[in-house]
């Protein structure tokens, strides 16, 4: 178990590129890439770029990037153009290029750039230079090999697991985003390397749709995809204590020799695409319970939708890597009006939802579970 590590200082890298809060997605369009800055500027407001290694990464190849997509479907997001010509209309079609995956405006260089940071923060992680990698600009999950899905277009995760394959016999990919992490499970769907954990919301037509207690993976991976389906309005308790439950029995059969951990902020309470009704406290107790195993750990980032929240979120989980403490006023920055009125970095959650998870369903997904890690261990 992590406990005697679980305040041991780790060599923490960060990465984030200067401008990648500026692109767009459109007007109405729910995913804002300007929570990153803000995020960024909480995590130098509190001057914890003291104690980690700061990079600005490379932009990734297209080499690089078709490590697991399709050449002509990244050929296709290169050379788009607006206005898109008709060719380009037909083909946005075929990659499912509509209102939830726009084509705004350098979308190719937004992808370029997030995914150039997860694909360093692996490599830093498999020559040991780094204990844990941050990236908050990446953990795009959803999207596929020839597709994009789900304000998805890149999937960094699916490239940086690849990365950490090339030394590491066994990566555990652990997902806290309200979706289900489709893409990443999807891409490992076949493999024992790579097991794939996803808690999400998983009632009715909630995107994606996929991520039921019977996908667990096929031929050589049947058991290694494990989804935790939930509903609306979990609260910290049973969410933190199923998660410590859950991913201890996991690791413990697993034994992964690296970890990569997409912290979704949207399972926070009051996020405007969410339902659930974690505290950052909550969700940051996840990332402190993984990071405790003190095995070589990958972070990034993923959905999250209110983004004062968001920014806090991932700030407040920055430091619970660097084992830091801080303050819950927060430090001036230059986006203070967006942490107003109060200020600071906990600030009530307003329950938005009813918990509709019941103790008895909570008990059922459990032993579920647990039943699967059973063929793990042969
Ligand atoms: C990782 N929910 C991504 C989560 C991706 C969720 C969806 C929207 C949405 C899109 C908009 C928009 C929206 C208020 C919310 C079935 C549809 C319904 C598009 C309008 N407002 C992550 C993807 C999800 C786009 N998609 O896991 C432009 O909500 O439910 C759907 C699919 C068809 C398409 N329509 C929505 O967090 C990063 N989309 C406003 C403008
Ligand atoms: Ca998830
Ligand atoms: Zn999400």
């Amino acid at each position: 178990g992590g406990n005697m590590r679980s305040h041991y200082k780790p060599r923490v890298s960060y990465y984030y590129s200067k401008g990648i809060g500026d692109y767009h997605y459109g007007e109405k369009h729910p995913m804002k890439p300007h929570r990153l800055a803000l995020t960024n500027s909480l995590v130098l407001g509190y001057g914890m770029h003291k104690y980690m290694e700061m990079y600005e990464p490379q932009r990734a190849t297209r080499d690089e990037i078709c490590e697991f997509h399709d050449q002509d479907y990244i050929d296709f997001l290169s050379r788009l153009s607006s206005p898109p010509t008709p060719t380009m209309v037909n083909l946005m079609k075929q990659f499912n290029m509509t209102d939830d995956c726009p084509a705004f405006p350098n979308l190719y260089d937004f992808c370029q750039q997030y995914a150039g940071a997860s694909l360093l923060g692996a490599r830093h992680i498999t020559s040991q230079r780094s204990d844990i990698a941050v990236n908050w600009t990446g953990g795009l999950h959803h999207a596929h090999k020839a597709e994009a899905s789900g304000f998805c277009y890149v999937n960094d995760i699916v490239l940086a697991i690849l990365e950490l394959l090339r030394f590491h016999p066994r990566v555990l990919y652990i997902d806290i985003d309200i979706h289900h992490g489709d893409g990443v499970q999807e891409a490992f769907y076949n493999s024992n390397r790579v097991m794939t954990v996803s808690f999400h919301k998983y009632t009715g037509d909630f995107f994606p749709g996929t991520g039921a207690l019977d996908e667990t993976g096929e031929g050589a991976g049947k058991h290694f995809s494990l989804n935790v389906p939930l509903q609306d309005g979990i609260d910290d308790y049973s969410y933190v204590a199923l998660f410590k439950n859950i991913m201890s029995s996991c690791i413990e059969s697993y034994r992964p020799s690296a970890i990569l951990l997409q912290c979704g902020a949207d399972s926070l309470g009051c996020d405007r695409l969410g339902a659930f009704n974690l505290s950052i406290r909550a969700h940051g107790e996840c990332v402190q319970y993984i990071k405790s195993w003190g095995i070589p750990l990958m972070v990034v980032g993923g959905g999250g939708y209110t983004i004062r929240n968001v920014s806090r979120c991932w700030a407040y989980e920055t430091s619970v890597l660097l084992d830091m403490g801080v303050n819950d006023t927060l430090p001036q920055t230059s986006y203070d009006e967006y942490f107003a009125p109060d200020y600071v970095l906990h600030p009530p959650i307003v329950t938005k939802v009813d918990n509709q998870n019941s103790k008895a369903g909570l008990e059922r997904l459990v032993r579920g579970c647990r039943e699967q890690l059973r063929y793990l261990n042969g």
